[in-house]
């Protein structure tokens, strides 16, 4: 058993919730809002999403967002992390015209979950472009940099009052190395060696960009936080060989590193792993210049320090060996890391890019301290995938969950790491991307196929609202956890012998 006060949440650790905008608001083409890439991708290419699924309705947010607001209030969170459709609040992306209707919406959700003590948080972008913008080259294109900066100011001048912490960016890897790699994410942009790293050039200035902009006319008056998304993949070495540590060494710089390095780091810039592999490689593939462009002294002094704390997404961690099986200039090439599943004994999700495996989780918090110091953490993603098949009944979440939080425990009792806040992705099953609505990350089942998209609280969604109440992590559940299902049991029994330590789980 484990002691009370290890599974305690210190005093001010604030619990949320998140979703993002295009996931889940639906009213697509209402009220004046403008076209994104993800719009006239699935609208364009029905068949690049999973069942044709697109976020035309989605959870209907738009229309429903006073149920979201009871649902929060119901849960019992501190705050709420939502995005901000750029495209409804600038129809063509650019800020000589001003959607009144998208101001008064976010006014709205803002202001009701104000009424009812729930902190918003803001993320500015989570990868929903609005397709004039994607005309112009979309972030390959420097220019972007200005016109983000323009939506950032109309942001803070009609919310700012209000919104006290901002995310910048979403994940810029996924941005970055995915939506322009290859993968199909909209815009669906093959330009997996060079287009990757313009785009990552774009989104760090137009990070430091808006930051300074608050610093200079904001922050005053409105005093709030600002920080930028990253995502963090745990890449576990396979061996302990030296080639398989030090590549997955080299894959966290190559994906975590390529945006928190010239922010957080004391020296700024690219990490130098990252610079000298793509050059090499670069001399290697007969290019006359690193595909990787130089940041150059003036933005590297602009980008470093623009955050007040960190915010890490994370879900999942596989196994790194070198060489990957490309040739062509890629990312993943560069990196030169290979994912393997081979001898995994992580508890398996129905989806293939995600495994438990909670030691890594903790490991993260330890590597972000080595490696930026000591420096407030949030988290700001963290979630498990079902295909709808057990409803209300989602087990495997609340496990995912239990053990993911008592490692973030382990990080703040044991090893002192300031960790202010966890947010569980998502509130409610939403729009997963290329995968529709086939893979659910909700707390609240919603039902895609009743026209007033109905949601209800699932079993995470009672382990949740327990713990936040509480504050520490419940054992009432746990009990019925073990008691309650057989498949469940196996799989914490392969969990437990991967992580090789006794837990109570194990009862
Ligand atoms: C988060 O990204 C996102 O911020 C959030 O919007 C999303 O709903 C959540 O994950 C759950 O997926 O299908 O081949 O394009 C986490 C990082 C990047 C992991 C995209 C899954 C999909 C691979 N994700 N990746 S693919």
């Amino acid at each position: 058993m484990v002691g009370t006060e290890k599974t305690t949440f210190p005093t001010g650790f604030k619990f949320g919730v998140g979703t993002a905008s295009y996931q889940i608001e639906g009213g697509w083409n209402e009220e004046g809002k403008g076209e994104n890439i993800w719009d006239r991708m699935t609208h364009s290419k029905p068949d690049t999403v999973e069942k044709r699924h697109n976020g035309d309705v989605a959870c209907d947010s738009y229309h429903k967002y006073k149920d979201d607001i009871k649902m929060l209030e119901d849960l019992g969170v501190d705050f709420y992390r939502f995005s901000f459709s750029w495209s409804r609040i600038l129809p063509t992306g650019f800020a000589n015209k001003i959607n009144p209707d998208g101001i008064r919406y976010y006014n709205n959700l803002i202001d009701g979950l104000i009424a009812r003590g729930i902190e918003p948080m803001g993320t500015m972008f989570h990868w929903d472009l609005p397709q004039p913008l994607q005309e112009l080259g979309g972030w390959q294109n420097e220019a972007l940099v200005d016109y983000f900066t323009d939506y950032a100011k109309v942001l803070f001048e009609n919310f700012g009052d209000r919104v006290k912490t901002w995310f910048t960016f979403n994940e810029p890897w996924v941005i970055a190395a995915l939506s322009h790699g290859g993968v199909g994410l909209a815009p669906a942009t093959h330009s997996p060696g060079v287009g990757v790293y313009l785009v990552g050039q774009t989104i760090l200035k137009s990070h430091a960009r808006a930051y300074h902009l608050y610093q200079e006319s904001f922050k005053s008056k409105q005093e709030g936080r600002l920080s930028m998304v990253i995502h963090w993949f745990g890449y576990v070495p396979k061996t302990d060989s030296p080639e398989d540590v030090a590549v997955a060494e080299k894959a966290k710089q190559f994906k975590f590193g390529w945006f928190a390095h010239p922010i957080f780091s004391a020296e700024g810039d690219y990490p130098k792993v990252m610079k000298d592999a793509i050059a090499k490689k670069s001399a290697e593939q007969g290019f006359p210049r690193s595909r990787l462009p130089v940041l150059g002294k003036y933005w590297v002094d602009l980008i470093r320090g623009t955050a007040d704390f960190i915010a890490v997404n994370t879900y999942t961690s596989l196994l790194a060996v070198p060489n990957p099986d490309t040739t062509e200039p890629s990312w993943v090439n560069d990196c030169g890391v290979k994912l393997t599943n081979d001898g995994l004994g992580w508890p398996e999700s129905v989806c293939f890019w995600h495994k438990e495996n909670a030691v890594e989780f903790g490991n993260m918090f330890r590597w972000l301290r080595n490696e930026y110091g000591d420096r407030e953490i949030i988290v700001t993603e963290n979630g498990w995938p079902e295909d709808g098949s057990s409803k209300h009944e989602d087990w495997e979440r609340i496990r995912y969950t239990h053990r993911y939080l008592e490692e973030l425990l382990t990080a703040i009792h044991r090893d002192k790491i300031n960790i202010t806040g966890y947010t569980h992705w998502s509130l409610m099953d939403n729009f997963e991307w290329l995968q529709g609505y086939t893979m659910r990350f909700g707390l609240y089942y919603v039902d895609f196929e009743d026209p007033s998209r109905p949601r209800t609280i699932k079993k995470s969604g009672e382990y949740y609202r327990e713990l936040i109440s509480k504050r520490r992590l419940p054992e009432k559940f746990n009990e019925e956890l073990f008691a309650s299902d057989k498949k469940f049991a196996k799989r914490i029994n392969l969990c437990v012998s991967t992580h090789g330590k006794e837990t109570f789980f194990l009862s």
